[in-house]
């Protein structure tokens, strides 16, 4: 019988140590998925290099990254967890689908505004089409759902415009995929300066909290948060690091927020940051013990690495020939 489960794609650059943004916005929620739907999760190397990379940290990286993956509780058998990089059809794809873009939609792009912004230097050709390749990632498995921080909306929709432009052309290529963004923790934000998304590759690292900091350093990153002086623990637009603290309590106790408004009615903003400080450290404990043994078991990594880039090279050919016909590239002569 036909496999009936819907697909997911999604994935994460291995640009810095993935954050609790990260772990709250999307990993977490890939774990609740994988179940459900055929799963593919991805480690964006070539996205990443889009910002210069220093290549012995981006290859450490990127293994941290992959056993972070599985830390975080995603199952290796179960889902497809691989490098970009060992997946040439990525690359393919993205190149056809270039053709099949505007430059005014990519022009649009918050995020290519921001990171041209911050390297004025370095603005390359890559990082101006990187929602391209980013389309490439997702129609490649035919994917139905992307699981994705609230950030990454508007790539989903120029992925979507993509694939409805190309199957108008050339008809039912590629499935239409649907972003799918939680309720709680799709968008962290800076310890330091909450009105910006906490993000791994932010040189402040006290403005972010890494999947492995030690419990010492995330309570002392959490009590040195921004709040404001009125000392009065509720949510609200005026009071942008306080709501982002009750956000990341809430995400990581399945709070909801009023029940943690009632909880910290009276409590003084030292108390309040010592109680979310020792939620993130409880709820990141098991991870980071199973990191930790992950790490030692360097072949067991190595077959993982290996299995699962052919397993999605597989997938991808499939889509990447049809594609090739559609388009008129002449048969391979096998
Ligand atoms: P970089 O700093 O290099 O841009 P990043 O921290 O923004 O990296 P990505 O690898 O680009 O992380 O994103 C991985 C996933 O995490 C995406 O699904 C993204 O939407 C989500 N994500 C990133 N930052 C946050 C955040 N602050 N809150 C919630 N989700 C986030
Ligand atoms: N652009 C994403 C990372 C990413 C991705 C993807 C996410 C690259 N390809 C495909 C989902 C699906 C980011 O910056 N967070």
């Amino acid at each position: 019988m036909a496999d009936e489960k819907k697909t997911i794609f999604s994935g994460m650059q291995p640009s810095g140590y993935i954050t609790l943004g990260n772990y709250l916005g999307a990993l977490r929620n890939w774990t609740k998925l994988q179940d459900e739907y055929n799963c593919l999760y991805c480690i964006v190397d070539m996205h990443a290099i889009t910002v210069r990379q220093d290549p012995v940290k981006l290859r450490q990286q990127a293994r941290k990254l992959l056993i972070q993956y599985i830390a975080s509780g995603l199952d290796p058998e179960k889902n497809i967890i691989y490098y970009q990089s060992h997946v040439p059809q990525h690359a393919e794809l993205g190149w056809v689908l270039n053709c099949f873009t505007y430059m005014g939609e990519l022009n649009r792009m918050t995020q290519f505004k921001e990171k041209s912004a911050k390297h004025t230097d370095n603005i390359n050709a890559g990082l101006f089409t990187y929602p391209v390749l980013m389309a490439a990632d997702i129609l490649l498995y035919q994917a139905d759902l992307v699981p994705v921080g609230e950030d990454q909306r508007q790539h989903l929709e120029i992925t979507r415009d993509i694939a409805t432009r190309f199957n108008s052309i050339y008809g039912d290529v590629f499935t239409i995929p649907e972003a799918y963004i939680g309720k709680v923790g799709a968008r962290v934000m800076a310890l330091q300066d909450p009105t910006k998304k906490m993000s791994k590759s932010d040189e402040n690292k006290n403005n972010s909290i890494a999947l492995l900091d030690e419990p010492g350093v995330i309570m002392s990153k959490i009590k040195k948060a921004v709040t404001d002086s009125d000392n009065e623990v509720r949510h609200g637009e005026d009071k942008p690091g306080v709501t982002n603290l009750l956000n990341i309590y809430c995400a990581v106790t399945d709070k909801t927020m009023e029940e943690a408004e009632r909880e910290f009615a009276g409590s003084n903003y030292g108390q309040f940051k010592t109680a979310v400080g020792e939620a993130v450290v409880a709820s990141l404990e098991p991870i980071q013990a199973k990191a930790k043994e992950l790490e030692q078991n360097k072949d067991y990594i190595d077959s993982i690495i290996k299995n699962n880039a052919e397993r999605a090279q597989r997938i991808a050919n499939r889509t990447l020939t049809k594609v090739h016909r559609k388009i008129g590239f002449p048969d391979r002569i096998r």
